[in-house]
């Protein structure tokens, strides 16, 4: 295949290539930006065309491949883009949509262009960013092909054989940019997570993900004919339903296509995801406003008619939400963001089409199941109790420390500098723990807080129980933010909040639990980096009265190698903190000069994300926590301080 140019350099084509040229310079305003979250966003790009054509109705299948060389290979079965001549740009439209900025299926009629909204840059985008990139269509019996280089075209489109005629689609090959990339190594579960939910957000669509990087390639397929109602049933895994139903509304109205499903499980925590053309909106927006006002007015209403709550009483929307898994998914074609990160839906007829179709359609479902109805309104008069009952528990603690001052927990063994700037406190698991972290402190800078025996999982626990549990009241006493309305991260008194927990599966639970708490209850802590996980050695290793400290199996494997391995090594391997004395403590894990934290992050952006993860991986079994210890270490920076 040549290389070179074939177009004449007409005044289109000039335009064009400023328009890529611009999209290499300033890649971040197209795609965000060029980290890791920007590469994978080029996938994501190339597969929303794909699934546009799913719902146009002319294509079932997607198949994702990473190939060995990193590359990424997109294939769908849809029709296959088009490619005649572009009469008002004079080459094959396939050429358009690959070289043209915001060209990405403009033509074509039928069905949503949903690729919109914060992605959605298009096809074009992904080729400027692309060191090549290679398309392959079959359509009427003939294979196309074309290739392109960081976004100029290195081929015209050229016929390079035959299709099976019924056989129809598309291929997409493209390496991502070196040279524009910070990272161009392809995270197999992020994609994974993300392909996942385009699955469930598109009904009638088989996605395959496929990874040919490792020796045994990996392969997973998702396929979900419930669609959004196996969404839930997936969110709600681990936990106990309420009742079977998934309660499900869906219909069209002023030109806004709305789903939603639902259902309530056991917990207290509320559980809702939407989206607006399958991207999530992590601030809400008026669909998600619609959804509340429909599901507050339609419960009480039916609770008043049916005589469960009296005519003058209410209950809260929050009081219907406690324990609702819910995904409210809307299609609309001119989607409006707004807010800071752009994230949260403005249009405001998708309120009254979310409203009205959820309102009808649900009074229909309640009127049909009044058992189901009759668990939930129960529910949520039970929540409105604990509510009132938490309520006057924090107001009774609010008007105590107004006049009695601020009495910090007797457990805390507080640092004796008043400038929290200087001060950090360490949350140690367990009594003996406590006690030898008290022992092996800085006095002056850093406090303990020991923490006995199982620690409440917040998920779980309904407000009255999380601000009467003593563990988490001595917290919130001792950092001195206050919580929920009252949270002020002004009156922090410690610069750092430090989770030392032993180096095992129950220590990593007990961090899980403890993080889930913050993380629910003041994120702002772990969003302005005031959080850290301490880490304890692993192993001790002794010879010839010399001591070395290993923090992973591989650290010991490299002592050993540099020491040498013989009869003289004294190995031990540290169950938990109690088996070291003060100064080991001091020296491993406590001392500012030698101790290791991991911070433990989240900005803004990735805060909706972390937030469907943690409640997937949340899950009633171990393993889904311990995952999201090793997950969430990519989201924690090594900090040697
Ligand atoms: C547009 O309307 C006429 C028939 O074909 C429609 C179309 O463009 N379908 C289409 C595009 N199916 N698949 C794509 C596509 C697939 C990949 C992997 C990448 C891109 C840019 C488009």
């Amino acid at each position: 295949m040549g290389t070179e140019v074939n177009h004449e350099y007409g005044a289109d084509q000039i335009q064009i290539l400023e328009g890529l040229e611009a999209v290499r310079k300033r890649p971040g305003m197209y795609i965000g930006s060029t980290s890791s979250r920007g590469l994978h966003h080029l996938v994501y790009e190339i597969v929303d065309n794909s699934i546009d054509e799913v719902l146009a109705g002319f294509c079932n299948t997607i198949d994702v491949t990473i190939n060995e060389d990193n590359s990424v290979t997109v294939i769908d079965n849809g029709r296959g883009i088009p490619v005649g001549i572009n009469h008002k740009a004079g080459i094959p439209a396939v050429e358009v949509v690959f070289t043209v900025l915001h060209a990405g299926g403009k033509f074509g009629g039928g069905g949503y262009k949903v690729s919109g909204g914060l992605h959605g840059v298009g096809a074009s985008v992904v080729n400027a960013l692309s060191e090549w990139l290679e398309v392959t269509i079959c359509k009427d019996g003939q294979r196309y092909f074309q290739r392109y280089e960081r976004g100029h075209v290195v081929n015209k489109l050229a016929v390079i054989g035959t299709c099976d005629p019924d056989q129809t689609g598309t291929t997409v090959t493209f390496l991502p940019d070196k040279k524009i990339f910070e990272e161009t190594v392809f995270d197999f579960n992020v994609l994974k997570q993300r392909l996942r939910e385009m699955a469930f957000l598109t009904k009638n669509v088989k996605i395959i993900l496929r990874d040919k990087r490792e020796e045994e390639p990996v392969e997973k397929v998702f396929h979900y004919e419930g669609g959004i109602r196996e969404f839930v049933t997936y969110l709600n895994r681990g936990k106990t339903p309420l009742y079977p139903d998934i309660i499900y509304c869906e219909g069209m109205k002023d030109n806004v296509y709305v789903e939603v499903s639902m259902q309530h499980n056991d917990s207290y925590t509320e559980n809702s995801y939407s989206f607006v053309n399958n991207i999530t909106t992590p601030e809400g927006g008026t669909h998600l406003t619609g959804f509340k006002n429909a599901l507050t007015k339609t419960f009480n209403n039916y609770a008043k008619l049916n005589k469960l709550i009296k005519e003058t009483e209410s209950l809260s929307g929050e009081d219907i939400r406690e324990g609702l898994t819910a995904i409210v998914s809307i299609k609309i074609e001119e989607p409006q963001f707004e807010g800071q990160t752009k994230q949260k839906l403005g249009n405001s007829e998708a309120r009254g089409a979310v409203d009205s179709i959820v309102s009808d359609q649900l009074m229909i479902y309640l009127e049909q199941h009044p058992m189901v109805a009759k668990m939930i309104l129960e529910k949520s008069i039970m929540a409105q109790r604990a509510r009132e009952a938490a309520r006057k528990a924090r107001d009774l603690t609010r008007r105590k420390s107004a006049l009695e001052g601020l009495s910090l927990p007797g457990k805390l063994a507080d640092c004796s500098d008043k400038d929290p700037k200087n001060c950090e406190i360490y949350i140690v698991e367990g009594d003996s723990a406590g006690g030898s972290a008290k022992t092996a402190r800085s006095r002056a800078t850093q406090a303990i807080l020991p923490l006995r025996g199982k620690i409440l999982n917040v998920e779980k626990a309904r407000l009255d129980k999380i601000y009467g549990n003593a563990e988490i009241k001595a917290m919130i006493t001792a950092f001195g933010t206050g919580i929920h309305d009252d949270f002020d991260i002004s009156k922090l008194r410690y610069d750092k909040i430090i989770i030392m927990t032993d180096a095992d599966v129950d220590g990593a639970h007990i961090s899980t639990l403890l993080l889930t708490f913050l993380y629910r209850f003041m994120p702002d802590l772990i969003k302005e980096g005031h959080v850290y996980l301490a880490q304890p050695p692993l192993y001790k290793l002794e010879k010839n009265k010399k001591v070395w400290y290993a923090y992973s199996d591989e650290e010991l494997d490299q002592i050993l190698q540099e020491v040498g391995r013989d009869q003289n090594n004294k190995i031990q391997r540290y169950k938990g903190l109690g088996e070291m004395d003060a100064e080991q403590l001091w020296e491993t894990t406590m001392d500012p000069e030698r101790r290791i934290l991991l911070r433990v992050t989240m900005d803004d952006e990735t805060t909706s994300e972390l937030d469907l993860t943690f409640t997937t991986l949340m899950g009633d079994q171990v393993e889904p926590r311990r995952e999201f210890i090793e997950e969430n270490a990519k989201y924690a920076q090594n900090l040697d301080i």
